[in-house]
C-alpha cells in the first residue's frame, strides 16, 4: 500500500460547541478499524492512525482546543452508536462535552431520534437522553473518588492538596490552596495547572492500575451566585476546557457524594471559567456512583476535510501511520 492510499482523501465532519468547548465529529471516515468493541477500535486507531488524528484536529484544519469524536459501529447491539474521542495529543477515555456535541450531530443527521439511547465508548456504555433542541443529558460510566489528601510540592506555589478521581478520565482535583478562577487569569491558571500536571508525572502519582492522571481541575466560587462552583480544567494537551468538563464534573459529583456533601439526586450547578454551565447529580446504582450531567451544544459547521497526498505538512504524519503497520 502506498502512503497516498493509506488515508482517506476526504473526511466529512460536523463541528459544534458545548458550552463553548468545540467538538469535531467525524461522520464519514473510510478507514477499516477492524470491528470488535469500541475500546478495541479505539486502540487500533491510536496505534495505526495517530497521524490522521493529528491532521483532523490540529492546525491547519483545526486547533489545539478541538476534541474529535469518531462515530463507529458498536459491538453492543443495544447501542445506537459507538463513539471514541481524541484531542491535540492523543486519545481520551471519555468526553462529556464531546458526547453532547455528538448527540446533536447524530440527531441532525437523522441517526438518533429524541428519547433515550445507549452509546458504547472505550470506557463503557453510557446512556444519553435527547429531548430535542440543544439540551442533552448523559448518564456516565461509574465514577469515583480514588484518593484523598494527596499533597504535592509545586514549584513557585508550595504545597498543593487535592484528590484523585475518575469520571471517564482521571483528574487531580485541587482542594487547597484556593485559587481565584476568572477569565482574565487564564494564562496564570494554565501555567499553574501545567506545573501540577508535571509534578504528578515526575512523582509517578497515578490513578488506579497506574493510569496517567492527565486532567487537572481547580475550583473556586462561581461568578453567578445561582451556581455551586466555578472550575478551570486543564486538558492533557495543555488546552483548558471552555465547558465545565463533563468527565471532570462527574469526578467532582462522585467525590461530593462520597463525602456526604451532595445527596443522591441533588443538583450541582458547575460553572466553567468562561461562564458555561453543566447541571449534574449522582445516583447510587448497585453500590456504584453514576453521574448524570446535562448541558447544551450547538452546531457550528459542516465541512469536508481534504488530505491531499501532495500536502507537505501531512507527509511525516502519513508515513508514521503507514510505518506502524509494518
Ligand atoms: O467534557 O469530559 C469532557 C472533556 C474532557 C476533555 C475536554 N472535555
Amino acid at each position: 500500500m502506498s502512503t497516498a492510499d493509506y488515508w482517506p482523501s476526504t473526511i466529512q465532519v460536523f463541528d459544534s460547541h458545548t458550552e463553548g468547548e468545540p467538538t469535531r465529529v467525524v461522520v464519514s471516515g473510510e478507514i477499516d478499524l477492524g470491528g470488535g468493541s469500541v475500546k478495541e477500535q479505539c486502540q487500533r486507531f491510536r496505534q495505526h492512525w495517530d497521524g490522521l488524528r493529528s491532521a483532523i484536529v490540529n492546525e491547519p484544519r483545526g486547533s489545539d482546543i478541538l476534541v474529535g469524536a469518531w462515530i463507529c459501529k458498536p459491538a453492543n447491539p443495544d447501542c445506537t452508536a459507538g463513539l471514541f474521542f481524541f484531542n491535540n495529543v492523543g486519545m481520551l477515555g471519555m468526553c462529556g462535552h464531546g458526547t453532547i456535541g455528538a448527540v446533536i450531530t447524530l440527531a441532525r443527521l437523522g441517526r438518533l431520534e429524541t428519547g433515550k439511547h445507549l452509546l458504547e465508548t472505550p470506557v463503557g456504555v453510557i446512556e444519553v437522553h435527547y429531548a430535542g433542541g440543544a439540551e442533552v443529558s448523559l448518564r456516565n460510566v461509574p465514577s469515583y473518588l480514588y484518593q484523598s489528601d494527596v499533597e504535592l510540592n509545586v514549584p513557585e506555589v508550595g504545597t498543593v492538596k487535592g484528590s484523585i478521581g475518575f469520571g471517564g478520565n482521571w483528574f487531580f482535583m485541587v482542594e487547597s490552596p484556593a485559587f481565584t478562577i476568572s477569565r482574565d487569569r487564564i494564562e496564570e491558571l494554565t501555567d499553574l495547572t501545567w506545573n501540577i500536571r508535571q509534578v504528578l508525572d515526575r512523582q509517578g502519582i497515578t490513578g488506579k492500575d497506574g493510569a496517567m492522571i492527565d486532567h487537572v481541575e481547580l475550583y473556586g466560587p462561581p461568578a453567578d451566585p445561582r451556581n455551586d462552583a466555578c472550575n478551570f480544567v486543564l486538558c492533557p494537551g495543555k488546552a483548558y476546557d471552555r465547558s465545565p468538563c463533563g468527565t471532570g464534573t462527574s469526578a467532582k459529583v462522585a467525590t461530593l457524594l462520597t463525602r456526604g456533601k451532595l445527596k443522591p439526586g441533588q443538583i450541582w450547578r458547575q460553572e466553567s471559567v468562561t461562564g458555561g454551565l453543566f447541571e449534574a447529580s449522582a445516583e447510587m446504582v448497585d453500590g456504584k456512583i453514576i453521574p448524570i450531567t446535562t448541558g447544551r451544544a450547538w452546531l457550528t459547521g459542516e465541512s469536508l476535510l481534504y488530505f491531499d497526498p501532495q500536502d507537505p505538512l501531512l507527509k511525516h504524519l502519513r508515513e508514521a501511520d503507514l510505518a506502524s503497520r509494518m
